[in-house]
């Protein structure tokens, strides 16, 4: 009933961020020019196009891979082997590991995740124009909405694109370090490829002074074991890996 109300607003979720935009292209900037210079023949206009012109005057809860196709072909970014560092319900952590590790890259290291990382965008069928007031939110309102199928494709083509020895950051002060409905759990684990990575890593991190509630010999991290172990790559697990877990204390 709210949707009619005198805020217009349509959808239950956040609106697109305030200066998309121009967020966009100055991290594009940043990203092709600093953090990855070998990049720097990028074309940060075009790419920042391309991303607007796959939502913008569309129906924001039909969003398909589709859409995204001319950017992610525009983009064309591979990660060397053993660098690839996935993780569930530990962002901070994850980021901060990849920090340190200089030539380790989570999703938001590479160029199309550290452009669209915490931002939030959606458009309307029928209007030029982003919807800042409000867009679907991915439970109450379509899964298929633009900022989710975004991350479920560029998650599917980090994995596949992973090789060697791939890692993966768990949060083990959730009861289910390893969660089979997370981005994780349900795009990244079945889209690596058994061709190319031999190995997942898992780090299970404790917070300090939190009462751990899941490890490498729980119930959720067996369940991991089993589908990548299933899929022929090999399984390791770390509890509390100590160069990832010093940057706790930093
Ligand atoms: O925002 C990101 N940077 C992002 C979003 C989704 C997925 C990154 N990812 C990639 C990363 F590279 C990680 O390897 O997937 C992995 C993390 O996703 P996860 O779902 O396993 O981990 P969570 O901590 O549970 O979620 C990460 C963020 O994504 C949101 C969630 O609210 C949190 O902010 N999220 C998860 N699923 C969806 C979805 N279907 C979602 N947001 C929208 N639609």
């Amino acid at each position: 009933m709210w949707r009619h109300s005198s805020e217009h607003k349509k959808w239950n979720g956040t609106g697109s961020t305030a200066h998309f935009q121009e967020i966009a292209l100055e991290r594009c900037y940043n990203y092709t020019q600093l953090v990855q210079p070998e990049l720097r023949d990028r074309d940060c206009q075009k790419i920042r196009e391309a991303f607007r012109n796959a939502f913008i005057s569309k129906d924001p809860c039909s969003a398909t891979e589709e859409d995204y196709h001319p950017l992610l072909k525009l983009v064309k970014q591979t990660v060397p082997c053993d660098k690839t560092v996935f993780w569930s319900k530990t962002k901070e952590l994850a980021h901060q590991y990849t920090k340190v590790q200089r030539e380790m890259f989570t999703l938001e290291d590479t160029l199309l995740g550290y452009i669209a990382d915490d931002l939030r965008w959606c458009g309307d069928a029928g209007s030029y124009e982003m919807n800042y007031q409000s867009c679907p939110h991915w439970k109450k309102d379509c899964s298929n909405n633009f900022v989710s199928v975004f991350w479920d494709l560029l998650s599917k083509r980090f994995a596949e694109n992973a090789c060697g020895v791939a890692q993966v950051v768990l949060n083990g002060s959730i009861s289910n370090a390893f969660d089979r409905k997370s981005t994780f759990g349900r795009v990244e684990v079945h889209n690596l490829n058994p061709m190319k990575v031999h190995t997942l890593q898992a780090w299970v991190i404790h917070d300090l002074g939190k009462f751990p509630s899941d490890s490498c010999s729980g119930s959720s991290i067996n369940d991991l074991r089993w589908i990548v172990m299933q899929r022929n790559i090999k399984f390791t697990c770390h509890d509390n890996y100590s160069s990832v877990k010093f940057l706790q204390c930093v």
